[in-house]
């Protein structure tokens, strides 16, 4: 497969049209992509009020293929009751992820049990009966609650609610695998977990960093605001091991001159060695102190942890840095230089550095960074980690996390007159290993693949296998549905957002709240989230009551709240920030959410001040003359453990059972281009792998297709925010 010479342009184009007809033609899939709902992919947010493919400014049309994707798989056919008959999950087993998602739309509760080793057709109130009476039967302590960043804030507030309620503290959602480093990483530089500007704030920018992310794939709307930057004459530095073509060169479809000539996006790109991220940062900063280009005034009255940070610069050595990160000196002047000349700057960044067993400090490096010229807390200047899932933030925001923040807490006990369980709650990866152990017996998950955005597949596939119950609220299936299964386990299928019968709400990275309307369902079976999560509460509360179990639940009329209006009024009582969604159903006003965007110096840390951090520098990870560092990265025809098509357009990769290796490391390890081998990962191996020589990786590092690649990678976390490193899986090769 040809790589083409720039990403987006006219394959984007040709793939709209080939969708629409799909979709059973262009006016059917014009009308679901215009309607007024927030677009179902990435976080960067588009949709709502002002109509399908429109940003927050107001720009139209903003559209990329994974939304166009995301919207097909909606629209398919039902998957008939006949289906479950003919195939169990070992027939789903031998099916590929995109086979997966092509069966169609979920219509039905099924039930699979152990025993019989197939999924039956289960009535919505038998499915839910099962549940009830389970959750009755078993401590609040031994379930978990798993949530995808897809579903709205609406039903994840409700969840939580519901899970704290019944009494476990034990929720999580996929965030701990993508950028909890960023929440968490953020918390210690500014206070707020957050991106620190607006969608305007990039439009002011003159140089903006993009560190270990392919945007051209999984943020195509961002490449607008890019190559606008280039127009103005401002600069965009890439961070990343790998040359991205969509990075180098994009024709953004809808911009006539950029879709017929294509549009520079790097000033310039810089390969470090996966997961030298950190060395590199660290470099930048010690140059530009040692040029005496840091805001010694800004540092002065804003900034704490100076002394640490300069002490700590001036004793790491320029050998140990180069080494660690696998840059020259002269390159990282050139950085240095750019950076030290522009005035406002934005640091972007995703899963290359959160995706590391040094994730936090990846991003603590950022901030230093930033903070070193004083690009926090004015216009045009910030940090802006860039969001994974649709509403992966509002998941967040809205409480679905083990530990709730101190004034949700409050808030909810005194708003529902009730008291919350105070036991330490699980991560996902905790949850996992409580799993194995048997220690959790009953997992319920709003969306989402447990089981294929786990490291360790072997492990998670045991783990869940122990668990005597697992409910999946889910459109489509996935791999989960055939691996990840328990004893007993439920599928019930939902509704996607625009078929949702009232609205919902969605929170895009730069913490601006999107309403959408919802519309007609396209299938007769799938329910709303809400309202299956409300009948659930409900019967949970009835079959306590019958025990004279715990209280709680009842202080609820689980019933008014299958009303997504009656949730949003508690949600502006309770979450900060969020006031204004009370009156969203009169005035269809959508709103940034107070205290997060950085306009002036004031942050909610408890000094006031941004933090600097003094960092020793983690060896290199796989330096031995037979490893190779490998990471796991999505192609462009898929959305997570999603796939819609096997081929990798603008890398040029035709099939997904690949690795990528640079020739100097084929002749090194002793392989040759084409030929099938064995990659041998800490956690497992991978049999037939064909080797590609990939010019445009740094040598000495590799990547390799995730979900697929799972089996290989190991369960070893970030401790500071429990992310696995799913970016640097030390690998060895055998013939
Ligand atoms: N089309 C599409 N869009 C998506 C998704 C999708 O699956 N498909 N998923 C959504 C989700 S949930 C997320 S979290 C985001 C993910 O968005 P990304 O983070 O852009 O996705 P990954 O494929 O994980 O890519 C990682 C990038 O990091 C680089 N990289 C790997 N290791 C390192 C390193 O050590 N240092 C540096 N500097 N770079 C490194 C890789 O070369 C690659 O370009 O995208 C969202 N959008
Ligand atoms: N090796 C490796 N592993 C990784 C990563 C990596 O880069 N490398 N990336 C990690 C990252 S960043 C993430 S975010 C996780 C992904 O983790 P998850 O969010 O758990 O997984 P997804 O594949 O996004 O989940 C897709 C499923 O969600 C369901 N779904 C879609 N829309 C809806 C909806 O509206 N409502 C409901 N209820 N269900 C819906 C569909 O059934 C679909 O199959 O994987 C992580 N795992
Ligand atoms: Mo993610």
């Amino acid at each position: 497969m040809k790589k083409p010479k720039s990403g987006g342009g006219w394959f984007a184009v040709a793939y709209s049209l080939r969708k629409a007809r799909e979709a059973g033609g262009f006016w059917k899939f014009w009308k679901a992509m215009r309607s007024k709902n927030a677009c179902k992919t990435c976080a960067l947010g588009m949709g709502g009020q002002r109509g399908g493919m429109v940003n927050e400014l107001g720009h139209f049309p903003e559209v990329c293929k994974k939304s166009m994707q995301a919207m097909v798989a909606d629209m398919q056919g039902a998957i008939r009751s006949e289906f479950w008959t003919k195939f169990g999950p070992r027939h789903l087993q031998q099916l590929s992820p995109r086979e997966l998602e092509h069966c169609g739309r979920l219509v039905e509760p099924v039930l699979y049990m152990a025993e019989s080793g197939k999924y039956t057709p289960v009535s919505w109130d038998d499915a839910l009966d099962r549940i009830a009476t389970k959750l009755a039967a078993v401590t609040p302590d031994e379930t978990f609650w798993y949530f995808s960043g897809r579903s709205s804030n609406e039903a994840g507030f409700l969840l939580q609610v519901f899970a704290r309620l019944y009494g476990t503290n034990n929720v999580n959602n996929c965030s701990y695998y993508c950028h909890q480093a960023s929440g968490v990483g953020l918390t210690t530089i500014t206070g707020s977990g957050t991106a620190t500007v607006e969608l305007r704030d990039i439009d002011r920018a003159d140089l903006v960093f993009v560190i270990g992310g392919n945007p051209a794939s999984n943020h195509p709307r961002l490449m607008r605001s890019l190559m606008d930057l280039r127009r103005r004459g401002g600069e965009v530095i890439v961070i990343n091991p790998l040359v991205e073509t969509g990075l180098v060169n994009f024709s953004v479809p809808s911009d006539v001159r950029s879709l017929l000539f294509g549009s520079k996006i790097a000033s310039l790109y810089v390969q470090p060695h996966i997961g030298g991220d950190l060395a590199l940062l660290t470099g930048i900063a010690k140059r530009l102190v040692e040029n005496h280009q840091h805001d010694e005034q800004f540092i002065a009255q804003h900034a704490s942890g100076w002394n640490e940070l300069n002490a700590q610069l001036d004793s790491t050595t320029w050998e140990e840095i180069t080494a660690k990160c696998g840059c020259t000196l002269p390159e990282i002047d050139a950085i240095t230089e750019r950076y030290a000349r522009a005035k406002n700057v934005v640091f972007s960044w995703t899963m290359g550095i959160t995706h590391h067993a040094h994730g936090v400090l990846n991003v603590q490096a950022i901030g230093n960074l930033a903070i070193l010229r004083g690009m926090i807390g004015r216009p045009g200047a910030g940090l802006m980690p860039i969001r994974g899932h649709s509403n992966v933030q509002g998941i967040g925001s809205v409480g679905v996390t083990p530990k709730l923040k101190d004034a949700i807490f409050e808030r909810l006990q005194s708003h529902f007159g009730v008291q919350l369980p105070t036991t330490a709650g699980r991560d996902t990866m905790a949850c996992m290993t409580g799993a194995n152990q048997g220690e959790l017996r009953v997992g319920l998950c709003l969306g989402g693949n447990l089981y294929g955005s786990n490291p360790d597949a072997t492990f998670a596939k045991q783990a869940i296998s122990q668990l005597d119950q697992l409910t999946y609220l889910s459109t489509t299936l996935n791999t989960g549905h055939a691996h990840g299964l328990a004893k007993e386990t439920i599928i019930l299928p939902v509704l996607a957002r625009d078929e949702e019968p009232s609205a919902t709400t969605q929170e895009s990275m730069f913490n601006y709240v999107r309403l959408s309307d919802g519309g007609p369902r396209r299938h007769e079976g799938p329910r709303s989230e809400v309202e299956v999560i409300a009948d659930l509460a409900e019967r949970v509360r009835t079959k306590q009551a019958e025990r004279n179990a715990s209280p709680q639940l009842a202080a609820i009329d689980w019933r008014s709240m299958r009303d997504t209006g009656a949730i949003r009024q508690a949600i502006a009582k309770v979450i900060p920030g969020f006031e204004a969604i009370g009156e969203i159903d009169r005035t269809k006003q959508e709103f940034q959410i107070t205290g997060r965007v950085f306009h002036d110096y004031h942050f909610p840390t408890p000094d006031g001040r941004v933090n600097l951090h003094a960092h020793t520098l983690p060896e290199l990870a796989g330096t031995a003359s037979d490893e190779i560092r490998v990471m796991t990265i999505r192609s462009e025809g898929q959305f997570n453990t999603v796939v819609y098509e096997d081929y990798d357009l603008y890398r040029g990769i035709d099939a997904r059972d690949v690795i990528l290796l640079h020739s100097d490391d084929c002749a090194r390890l002793g392989v040759q281009p084409e030929e099938r081998i064995t990659i041998v990962g800490p956690a497992g191996k991978m049999f037939g792998i064909r080797v590609v020589a990939f010019p445009d990786i740094r040598p000495g590092n590799a990547a390799m297709y995730y979900p697929e690649c799972n089996v290989l990678v190991s369960r070893e976390l970030d401790p500071s925010s429990k992310t696995p490193a799913f970016k640097c899986v030390v690998c060895k090769v055998e013939k």
